[in-house]
């Protein structure tokens, strides 16, 4: 059931995509299904370039034959489709349970539109999976500490070993009462935190597949790009 409705919600995002477009690809397995399209359609001439969020989304493109691209080159994305692992009623999302988050954050903070593709186990009245906080290895221990002093309950993500990002970092799951912005710049503030997954007023649209087929909420205050 899940997996039927990610790929609806996948699937349905390539109708945002023209040709001559920058496209960011976003990761995990309801990204996966748009990616998929996306290669099909490139071989029916569709003319995009896509910037990667990720070395897995990164390889799956190449398996596809996708025309990559980067940052370097072009530092405004038309937009990004990518998943969440939540999302709240006023779009502000939890993300980073692949560990990608901080490409993911880059890339959509660069983009002029931000889709979010999800199930409908997603959409949740209030916030409360882990947040993921990549932080660098060096002092890990001290930087799990001053997190654990903001309130949180604080583990290291180990997948059978220390779970490493593309970035070389580590991740630290935090539980909490409820993200304010008041609590995220304490986060962003310790020596240590290389970024988190709390994505506030960052996302225009959220493509949810359900039971009765798609369903679009569009962000209805003002976003706030970053570009
Ligand atoms: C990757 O780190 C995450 O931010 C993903 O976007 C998120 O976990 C959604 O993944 P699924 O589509 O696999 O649920």
């Amino acid at each position: 059931m899940k997996d039927s409705q990610k790929k609806l919600a996948g699937e349905k995002a390539i109708e945002y995509i023209t040709d001559g477009m920058i496209v960011g690809l976003g990761t995990g397995s309801t990204t996966q299904f748009f990616i998929k399209k996306i290669g099909e359609e490139i071989k029916k001439g569709l003319d995009i370039k896509c910037i990667p969020t990720s070395l897995s989304t990164e390889k799956l493109a190449q398996d596809l034959e996708i025309p990559l691209s980067c940052l370097s080159k072009h530092q405004i994305i038309d937009i990004t489709i990518d998943g969440a692992d939540q999302v709240d009623p006023d779009l502000n999302l939890i993300k980073g349970g692949g560990g990608a988050l901080l490409r993911e954050k880059i890339v959509a903070s660069c983009s002029k539109k931000v889709i979010i593709v999800v199930d409908e186990s997603k959409m949740v009245k209030k916030l409360s999976y882990p947040l993921p906080v990549e932080v660098l290895p060096f002092g890990w221990k001290s930087t799990r500490k001053k997190l654990e002093r903001l309130g949180l309950v604080a583990s290291l993500r180990i997948n059978k070993k220390t779970f490493v990002t593309d970035n070389n970092n580590f991740i630290i799951d935090c539980r909490y009462q409820q993200v304010t912005e008041e609590l995220e710049t304490k986060i962003n503030m310790i020596p240590g935190v290389i970024e988190h997954g709390f994505f506030r007023n960052m996302v225009n649209e959220v493509v949810i597949g359900t039971k009765k087929g798609i369903k679009k909420i569009k962000n209805p205050q003002e976003f706030v790009t970053q570009i």
